[in-house]
């Protein structure tokens, strides 16, 4: 995913209604100790300031990593199910809350409603999940090669987390982290994506809400450089857990790297969906647009490539176009808009850039969209239309690069071997589908795709909370998110021996 750029400054005085938001720091709203502000400006309509936000530096984090670490010491003698009990709550809270955080989610980043409020439904289902493992958390026993000793393997916490979270799942991406953190028994300091930090700010709120104690969750606000990096670099922060772009998480990886500190990166994507000749058509096409057209694009599992039998391909693309014409863009909170804006400014400028790339040097033929939408209000927005390119050669750019924003590629191919060679020709790897009617079409491409998440007859988009999320290549670093996955990232192993012999037993030693 690209790096967050602020939105436009246009409107400089704040109106007196307009909210202001504080660091949440050892159980307190605290401002920061810079003294300035950013403000967070609607994507659809960029003249409404949803909110102003503290412009920290390392100072507050310092604050904040200091009382993560203070309030570890108790957190983590809190006998799990306990700890899952807070989890269950903040289930129940967010619940209640979901229409209001939707609503200020679609505020702060523009994607639909009906989106927003599958976003605040993941943190729900990952707060429900992760409350489960305060009675699990299983380890082994396993009998030993010596006489009378007995041993086992068992998680522990790891202490200070650092989290870094991305604008496009403002909710969902922080609780895949917090939940199974806390569970787990570590303490947190989050620092949200300048987009976002709204929606962290609410979820900062039902915790507090719900009775995490005083240090256990914190929250800085500001930007990568200045929050960022000395969050990374601080001494008493052990594990660093970032979803973002490759390039960031690669700053991240060489800033953990010199003291070994455990990095989990989650970053970018450029995943397909194969159309086979033998593919239900129709259903192949419902699941290209939204894989390819959702959330704007703007997701690392979005289908920004269509890899399409060439004996369907006209057909397919034909069909592809006239419905992408018809998506009804807009401001995402009027319930009849199908897609909403770009998130700011800079990702609305990276995808013109991609779209003069596409024509110019690719050489693709752009078969609809290709513009930014100015029509009437729309011009206060980040808009851009839903944009096609047809007879994409699978090395060109658009097809190799992650763009983030809603342009697809649609890649001919001659047979399922090219498929799955064409699929797999990128750098990335987190998700890709294939939709066939062929059983074992399937199961080969199950097997043979090199990608951490994979579908059958439906689209590349809409994991689910308790199976591992994250991907091969540059998509990540070996670890995954959600899911039991989720644990080893968040707790580490220990092998406990214990010898009731009553003598010196020397294990693999012969006597
Ligand atoms: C992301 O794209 O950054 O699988 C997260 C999905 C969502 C999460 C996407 N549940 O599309």
């Amino acid at each position: 995913m690209p790096v967050a750029k602020t939105k436009a400054k246009t409107q400089s005085a704040k109106s007196s209604k307009t909210p202001v938001y504080k660091n949440f720091i050892g159980g307190k709203w605290v401002a920061s100790k810079t003294g300035e502000t950013f403000e967070n400006r609607n994507p659809a309509d960029w003249r409404e300031v949803v909110g102003v936000f503290q412009k920290s530096d390392a100072r507050d984090v310092d604050d904040a990593v200091n009382a993560a670490a203070d309030a570890y010491k108790e957190w983590r003698l809190v006998p799990a199910p306990k700890r899952a009990e807070i989890l269950y709550k903040v289930g129940e809270r967010l619940i209640h809350e979901r229409e209001r955080i939707s609503q200020e989610m679609t505020r702060e980043m523009g994607k639909i409603l009906k989106e927003t409020r599958g976003d605040t439904q993941e943190a729900i289902d990952m707060s429900y999940y992760m409350a489960g493992e305060g009675r699990r958390q299983f380890g082994h026993t396993t009998p030993s090669e010596l006489k009378n000793k007995f041993q086992m393997s068992v998680r522990q916490p790891m202490g200070v987390c650092g989290m870094i979270t991305p604008w496009n799942f403002p909710i969902a991406i922080p609780s895949w982290k917090i939940m199974p953190a806390l569970v787990c028994g570590n303490t947190i300091v989050i620092k949200p994506a300048t987009d976002t930090p709204l929606s962290v700010a609410n979820f900062m709120k039902v915790l507090d809400e719900c009775g995490i104690p005083p240090g256990v969750v914190n929250m800085v606000t500001g930007s990568g450089r200045n929050v960022g990096e000395p969050l990374i670099n601080h001494n008493e922060v052990k594990l660093v857990s970032f979803t973002g772009s490759t390039e960031v998480g690669r700053t991240v990886s060489s800033l953990c790297g010199p003291s070994f500190k455990h990095s989990c990166l989650e970053m970018g994507g450029k995943n397909a969906q194969i159309v086979m000749d033998d593919a239900d058509l129709d259903l192949a096409l419902e699941g290209a647009l939204w894989g390819g057209f959702g959330t704007t694009g703007q997701r690392c599992t979005a289908t920004s490539r269509v890899i399409i039998h060439k004996k369907i391909y006209k057909k397919f693309v034909d069909a592809y176009v006239e419905r992408a014409q018809k998506i009804k863009v807009g401001n995402g909170l009027n319930e009849k808009i199908e897609m909403g804006p770009a998130v700011n400014e800079g990702q609305l400028k990276t995808v013109e850039e991609y779209v003069k790339i596409g024509q110019k040097d690719d050489g693709a033929k752009l078969l609809c969209g290709g513009n930014r939408l100015e029509r009437g209000d729309l011009k206060h927005g980040w808009f851009h239309e839903p944009t096609v390119f047809g007879d994409v050669h699978h090395k060109m750019r658009i097809a190799q690069e992650e763009i983030f924003g809603p342009v697809v590629s649609l890649i001919p191919v001659s047979t399922f071997e090219e498929a799955i060679e064409v699929c797999n020709g990128i750098a990335y790897g987190l998700s890709a589908s294939i939709y066939t009617r062929d059983v074992n079409k399937a199961f080969t491409a199950m097997r043979d795709v090199y990608t951490g998440i994979f579908y059958v007859n439906a689209p590349t988009i809409g994991a689910e909370v308790h199976l591992p999320f994250g991907g091969t290549k540059a998509t990540g670093n070996g670890h995954r998110e959600a899911g039991q996955a989720a644990l080893d990232v968040f707790s580490e192993w220990k092998a406990i021996y214990v010898d009731f012999s009553g003598s010196l037993q020397k294990a693999q030693i012969e006597d």
